[in-house]
């Protein structure tokens, strides 16, 4: 078999890519190891940029986000018993974020990609990415105990951290950045009308917590845990108490408790691998980078590969250039480690570390503090959280 482009990975970042090219006539087979559902099973983002979305509406995938996702034009910061709002689209000149989960984003892209008739193998395991050293790279999986071959031009890593294209890259033309934090997120989702009607990034004593949504009756939250906490030992009961001890008293009362659904704790760590092509092999998405979810970026930064890397390949296959595919790795990585950065940023001045101490609870207290009172200081805050321009 033979096609364009083998995209490995039918994650967001796998499946926008695909949905883009399909658009200009430019065939892609995505091989997915995972099964359909269980894809769609992983609760992960919740906020897009509006250069996400914008992404979305050229692949034809955002009627569902236009009607049923939450523009929101601020956040707010809790911390010292206060909540601090910061109005991020007067802070951007108009711009705002969208709260629409990357489930919802994966299905309707999912939908889109059936509908157009193209393929995507799930359940497809063993993949191998072979000679895209050369001029003539292939991908081989196996299926239903059946192996298979195809050929194509390029090859799209979207395959996640764990995936097998990274690792595919040879050694030594890889070079990798990596930070672990000391504690991971504990994540809770339930069918209870949100407690705050934007999002609430919150800086306690205890740790740092986190109100999120899906929708006007569907919340999300999260509080700090350490690296190794058993999922076990926190009932539902437990999470909404350490929650409400967390946040400012208003925000507290607000709370509404009901049974989750789902629950689970992600690690929280900070990873870029460098370069993002190899070849014939390009990496996209969480694939080449991890950061911490604290700055709402994973999904942004997965998107906003998928945009330098579609308009590369849009020149190669249209122009007959090269150029773009030659710049791909250093733009987007120009863009991601700003991302690193703000994620590690945001990250350090919110959660608890094992040496915070009461010094520096107090230095994060009055860091935030500048932070709201400050219109520059709010302002470099609100154009990083809306997203950066490409
Ligand atoms: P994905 O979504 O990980 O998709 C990769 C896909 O590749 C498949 N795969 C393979 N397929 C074939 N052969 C192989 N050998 C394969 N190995 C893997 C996988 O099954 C999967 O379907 O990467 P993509 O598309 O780059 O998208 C990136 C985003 O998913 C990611 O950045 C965010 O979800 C990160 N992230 C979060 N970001 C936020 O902005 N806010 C969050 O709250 C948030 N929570 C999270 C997260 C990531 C998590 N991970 C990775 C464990 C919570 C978790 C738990
Ligand atoms: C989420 O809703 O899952 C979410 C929102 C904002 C973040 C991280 C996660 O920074």
């Amino acid at each position: 078999m033979r096609t364009n482009i083998v995209i490995v990975g039918s994650g967001p970042s796998g499946l926008l890519l695909g949905q883009l090219l399909g658009g200009i006539g430019v065939e892609t087979v995505i091989l997915e190891r995972s099964s359909r559902e269980h894809v769609l099973g992983r609760v992960r983002a919740g906020v897009l940029e509006q250069g996400t979305v914008e992404l979305l509406e050229e692949a034809g995938a955002a009627a569902r986000l236009h009607a049923e996702g939450l523009p929101h034009a601020g956040i707010s910061l809790a911390f010292g018993g206060g909540l601090h709002r910061l109005d991020l689209t007067a802070l951007t000149g108009g711009k705002h974020v969208t709260v629409y989960g990357q489930t919802e984003v994966t299905h309707d892209l999912m939908d889109k990609r059936e509908a157009a008739g193209l393929t995507t193998v799930y359940e497809a395991s063993n993949v191998a990415l072979h000679g895209f050293g050369g001029e003539t790279p292939y991908v081989t999986y196996d299926k239903d105990g059946v192996s298979h071959r195809i050929d194509c031009d390029f090859i799209a890593g979207c395959d996640g951290y764990h995936g097998v294209s990274r690792k595919s890259a040879p050694e030594r033309a890889l070079k990798t950045f990596e930070r672990t934090y000391p504690f991971g997120w504990l994540g809770v989702l339930a069918e209870v009308p949100p407690a705050d009607h934007e999002l609430v990034y919150a800086n306690h004593e205890r740790g740092f917590a986190l109100c999120s949504m899906r929708s006007a009756h569907r919340s999300r939250y999260y509080v700090q845990v350490p690296a190794d906490e058993r999922l076990e030992a926190w009932s539902d009961d437990r999470f909404w108490d350490e929650l409400r001890r967390r946040l400012p008293e208003q925000t507290a009362a607000a709370v509404v408790t009901g049974p989750s659904f789902e629950k689970s704790i992600a690690p929280l760590r900070s990873f870029v691998a460098e370069p993002l092509r190899f070849g014939r092999l390009f990496l996209v998405g969480d694939a080449a980078h991890i950061v911490p979810p604290t700055g709402a970026k994973g999904l942004n930064l997965a998107a906003s590969d998928v945009r330098y890397l579609f308009a590369a390949l849009r020149e190669f296959y249209l122009d007959k250039s090269l150029g773009g595919l030659d710049a791909y790795s250093a733009k987007a990585l120009a863009r991601v480690w700003k991302a690193v950065r703000f994620s590690w940023w945001m990250t350090t001045m919110l959660h608890r570390f094992p040496d915070t101490g009461e010094f520096g609870q107090r230095i994060q207290e009055a860091e935030l503090d500048y932070l709201v009172h400050s219109q520059a200081a709010s302002t470099a805050l609100a154009e990083n959280y809306v997203g950066l321009p490409y």
